[in-house]
């Protein structure tokens, strides 16, 4: 297993376990909020186009995020393999990984779906907006991001589900249990 995503609501782990797993299998994890922050942060173009997105909770434009994520998996560490976090978000964006795969020659493994309640993710992203001050980390932000997930990202679980390769995973207990889960998912 070597192409993968990574999908679940906000708050269910995604970040947090595509750092670990990506070490573990040696490939890179590639995020696209993390990308945007970085970009935000440096003041690029890019981030300027996405900020007034993320700070509402939004998905950014998918000309926006499918362009960046063209660029980022044409790059040469991708060549044997990658685990992409937040990625893709609505039905256009799975679209467009399968006819940027199809150009690179590649497909999709697996995909690692990551569950957790409602109420565990509102008090995961409140404790982190304690530690990390992030802008859409505020509790009207992440209930409308929670909404997002559920009206646009949720369908494309159904997407890849009808081509057998999603792996479900219990997102609550610690960190290091549910890395020991999602490895045992991938073997
Ligand atoms: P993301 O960066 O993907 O943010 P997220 O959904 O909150 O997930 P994240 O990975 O950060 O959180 P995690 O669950 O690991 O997206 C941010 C924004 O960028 C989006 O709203 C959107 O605007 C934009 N965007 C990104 N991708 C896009 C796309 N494809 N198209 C359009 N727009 C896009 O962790 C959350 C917290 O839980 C952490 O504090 C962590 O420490 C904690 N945690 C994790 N695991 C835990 C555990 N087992 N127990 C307790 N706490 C745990």
């Amino acid at each position: 297993m070597t192409r993968m995503l990574i999908i679940g609501p906000p708050g269910a782990g995604k970040g947090t376990q595509a750092v670990r797993i990506s070490e573990k299998l040696g490939v890179p994890a590639i995020s696209t909020g993390d990308i945007f922050r970085a970009n935000i942060k440096g003041r690029t173009a890019l981030g300027q186009e996405a900020k007034s997105y993320i700070d509402a909770g939004d998905l950014v434009p998918d000309s926006v995020t499918n362009r960046m994520v063209r660029d980022r998996l044409a790059e040469t560490d991708t060549a044997d393999g990658f685990l992409l976090d937040g990625y893709p978000r609505n039905a256009a964006q799975v679209e467009e990984l399968d006819s940027i795969l199809a150009e690179l020659d590649q497909e999709l493994d697996a995909v690692l779906k990551l569950t957790a309640d409602r109420d565990e993710l509102v008090q995961r992203l409140l404790g982190r907006a304690q530690k990390e001050g992030r802008t859409d980390d505020t509790e009207d932000v992440i209930r409308h991001r929670l909404d997002v997930y559920d009206a646009e990202t949720a369908a494309v679980v159904d997407l890849y589900d009808g081509r057998g390769i999603v792996r479900e995973v219990d997102g609550l207990g610690s960190v290091e249990d549910v890395t020991a889960r999602i490895l045992a998912a991938l073997s």
